[in-house]
């Protein structure tokens, strides 16, 4: 029975040391600044910029975005997503955090976003902007996002 006893107890430390790790939001995040430059897609001439950084208590994003050289009068849904411009994948943070950005009269449009969710080392990243919200299947300008 003392055996049985044992191997209960360490099934149970190990147990309750995985819950701790998993229960922790600190273990894989990024603290790290990440900068993308923006180029147009298809010909266009969309430069930009888009950075992130972790919120001043670790368990956010903050994203900035600004580019130039677009349509004026636009209005560009634009995320941070997981993978890179050549393989896409998922919105980072949710949809609803990400204000579309309205280009101005010169061309140019600016915003930020704050996520709700860290950035992981271990994962990588763009920011793309879209279209219109009509069109979010055409992209207009992408970056992937580096560690700077
Ligand atoms: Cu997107």
């Amino acid at each position: 029975m003392r055996a049985v006893g044992t191997a209960l107890t360490i099934t149970l430390i190990a147990a309750s040391t995985a819950s701790l790790i998993a229960a922790t939001p600190y273990v894989r995040l990024s603290q790290a600044n990440w900068v993308a430059a923006l180029t147009g897609k298809d010909g266009r001439k969309v430069t930009g910029k888009a950075t992130a950084a972790p919120t001043a208590d670790g368990t956010g994003t903050v994203v900035t975005v600004s580019f130039e050289g677009d349509t004026p009068g636009a209005t560009r849904p634009w995320h941070v997503h997981t993978g890179s411009c050549a393989k896409s994948g998922g919105v980072v943070g949710g949809g609803r955090v990400y204000t579309p950005l309205a280009v101005d009269a010169k061309g140019q449009a600016s915003g930020k976003a704050t996520l709700a969710v860290p950035l992981a080392d271990t994962t990588t990243y763009y920011v793309n902007i879209h279209d219109s919200a009509a069109a979010m299947g055409i992209i207009v300008a992408c970056g992937d996002l580096a560690k700077r």
